[in-house]
């Protein structure tokens, strides 16, 4: 793409800028599991979740206005608005899982939020939680309070930011558990446009910002499998790997087994057949 200038790499996307006020997101297929990226690329898995955002952003945008400007032909790629991103990462969590399970076995908190007593792990929460965290250059975000996070935005921002955060959570997560997948946590980046109005941004909803557990299978008590990434979890568990770089190479079979969950995902939520979407990619707008 000559004249496009790359401005930022994520473990498995990459941003580019079209103009001063216009970037491209670019999802490719990699996929990163134990925070490793792995040899083997998932073949359309950058697809799926650029078409899944384009669905939610499209349902969405009564809630909160959103940076879509279009979908490339490639399926792939996003052109969006350019924002002033806020310096948060804007977690919801619906169910009892990772970073937050620990916080509750440690404290009988998370980011301030006092928890019922005896919950067990994976377990569905009363009501759904805003739990903000820090955007770590490397390594892992870290979890913080409602006042820290004001501190970084603005207590008034803040109000704002949790209401459109959760609105979002229980709108997608609700029209996903009809259809048999559970969103047990989702994380957002918010900006702000020219006239320093809230926008939603990056990725929504998608098995990389989010935890997408099947719901027919669902038992707390434990870890849930991943509806998507269990296959290559199991696998990189069968092969003994340290879960440090580099990654173990995926056979063909766990690939194609991949592949098909993502898609399962996408046909799942968006009721749009793939071959549809790669076809005119735009019809997950409609
Ligand atoms: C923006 N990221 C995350 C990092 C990626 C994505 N609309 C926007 N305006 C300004 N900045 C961003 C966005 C969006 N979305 C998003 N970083 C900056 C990120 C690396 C690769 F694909």
């Amino acid at each position: 793409m000559p004249d496009t200038v790359h401005v930022a790499s994520g473990k498995v996307r990459e941003i580019y800028a079209l103009d001063d006020e216009r970037l491209l997101l670019v999802a490719s297929d990699r996929i990163s599991t134990f925070d490793v990226v792995l040899p083997t690329e998932i073949p359309d898995k950058g697809r799926v979740l650029t078409g899944l955002s384009a669905f939610w952003f499209a349902r969405t945008k009564h809630i909160v206005p959103n940076h879509l400007l279009g979908l490339r032909d490639d399926a792939r790629s996003t052109e969006c608005r350019r924002l002033a991103m806020l310096p948060v990462e804007c977690v919801v969590r619906g169910y009892i899982t990772g970073s937050g399970w620990k916080d509750y076995l440690a404290s009988g908190e998370v980011c301030g939020h006092r928890l019922p007593e005896g919950l067990r792990e994976s377990e569905r929460l009363p009501e759904p939680i805003f739990t903000p965290s820090t955007k770590a250059q490397t390594g892992h975000d870290e979890n913080i309070t409602r006042e820290q996070a004001a501190e970084l935005v603005g207590a008034d921002r803040l109000v704002e930011v949790e209401r459109v955060a959760l609105e979002l959570y229980r709108f997608a997560a609700a029209y996903a558990e009809a259809r048999g997948i559970i969103l047990a946590d989702t994380k957002f980046e918010l900006g702000l446009d020219e006239d320093s109005c809230l926008v939603l941004a990056d990725e929504v909803f998608t098995p990389d910002s989010s935890r997408f557990w099947p719901a027919d299978a669902f038992a707390p008590g434990g870890p849930q499998a991943s509806f998507d990434k269990q296959y290559v979890r199991d696998y990189c568990e069968s092969v003994g790997w340290d879960k440090t770089y580099p990654g173990p190479e995926l056979p063909d079979d766990v690939v194609a087994e991949t592949r098909a969950k993502y898609v399962e995902a996408f046909q799942r939520l968006t009721g749009v057949s793939f071959d549809d979407f790669l076809a005119d990619p735009e019809v997950v707008l409609q």
